[in-house]
């Protein structure tokens, strides 16, 4: 695999992107959504850390890694009882897919045995799964595929110029291997990245050039605006205008046409009109409930009004949003980084 975009999305072209007058960057996105999506409709995932902290990678951003003194207590894997509960909770909440997270910088053989149980267990329940369990060989991805694993979530986070002022205990070339392998073995990529970091717009276009440029390109595109925790070096990110997020979601649906394009940490710092832009950028799916790994998420309840507000609905769900079910509770507290 080469970090050379293969596609006709060129740094320079999405930077152009980027840089339209918002309107006319809007309507491109909007067209774009509107010939491949429902505009109304948003994806709705459940996320649950089922291995939190002490991870020996040392992100930048991340409230999870040893490296940093967050307060994040390191747990064991949690025990498959535990994780199909939650799914069964965000299940009768409304969720249609509920993605796992693990803080590895890989997982071991016998690890993959126990995730591979709960995929099996999750996937009965009639929920699409996702997992995020840090780098992965070959054998592991076919094994976790084999489980009936639908999406592998492995961000490339930013531009390859800018990763290393990041993360240096894992290289972008192992990320896309990691990508690869996830591909080959027939699972669906969720892929995507940060932003508000302290890249430039070009670092942005970078990035959503990588991503377009994998082939096939992502069937899922989260893209996270940085959750700015204290004791992380990125605790005093400078603010970045919320406009370039929305620009960076519309950049992403035109470049990305037909993937799901979501909005992932950092929604509830956003507010609502930054959120709504975003949908009318192209975002179409969001993590729904009360926390995101170990930070919280945006709250339910404002989703659920925020939905109605704008006349969206929850996709999978014949009902409208007034009648969505109610907000997903964890079965077990999560803890809170500060
Ligand atoms: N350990 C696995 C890995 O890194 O591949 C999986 C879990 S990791 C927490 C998943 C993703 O969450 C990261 O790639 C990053 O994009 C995102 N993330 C982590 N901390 C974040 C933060 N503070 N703000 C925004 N996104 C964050
Ligand atoms: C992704 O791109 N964002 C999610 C999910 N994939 C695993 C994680 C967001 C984590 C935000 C910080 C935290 O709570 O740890
Ligand atoms: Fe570990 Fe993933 Fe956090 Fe990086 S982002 S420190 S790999 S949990």
């Amino acid at each position: 695999m080469t970090t050379t975009p293969t596609s006709s999305w060129t740094p320079e072209r999405i930077e152009a992107l980027l840089a339209l007058p918002l309107p006319e960057l809007m309507w491109q996105a909007q067209q774009t959504h509107r010939a491949h999506f429902d505009p109304t409709a948003v994806q709705l995932s459940s996320l649950l850390s089922i291995k939190t902290g002490g991870c020996p990678e040392d992100c930048g951003y991340c409230p999870q890694s040893a490296h940093h003194d967050v307060g994040v207590k390191a747990d064991k894997l949690m025990d498959a009882d535990l994780v199909l509960a939650n799914a069964q909770a965000a299940k009768d909440a409304g969720a249609s897919r509920f993605c796992m997270g693990a803080a590895w910088r890989e997982p071991k053989d016998r690890d993959i045995d126990k995730v591979a149980a709960i995929v099996e267990g999750v996937k009965a329940m009639g929920l699409e799964t996702c997992m995020t369990l840090g780098m992965l060989n070959a054998r592991q991805a076919q094994r976790l595929a084999d489980a009936g694993l639908d999406y592998y979530n492995h961000n490339l986070d930013t531009s390859p110029e800018f990763y290393g002022s990041i993360i240096t205990t894992r290289t972008y070339q192992e990320r896309l291997d990691t990508l690869h392998v996830v591909r080959e073995a027939g699972m669906h990529v969720c892929c995507g990245g940060i932003v508000g970091m302290g890249e430039s717009r070009r670092d942005r276009a970078g990035l959503l050039a990588q991503l377009a440029g994998l082939d096939p390109y992502p069937e899922s595109v989260p893209i996270n605006s940085l959750v700015r925790v204290a004791g992380t070096p990125l605790e005093d990110a400078p603010d970045l205008d919320p406009f370039e997020f929305v620009r960076t979601v519309a950049a992403a649906r035109i470049t990305m046409p037909k993937a799901w394009v979501r909005l992932s940490a950092g929604r509830k710092e956003l507010g609502d009109g930054i959120q709504a832009l975003c949908f009318l950028a192209g975002a179409n799916s969001i993590f729904y409930g009360d926390t995101l790994l170990v930070t919280g998420n945006a709250d339910v309840d404002a989703d659920r009004a925020l939905f109605v507000r704008l006349g969206l609905r929850a996709t999978g769900q014949q009902a409208a949003p007034t009648a969505m079910a109610p907000a997903p509770h964890r079965v077990i507290p999560m803890q809170t980084a500060h």
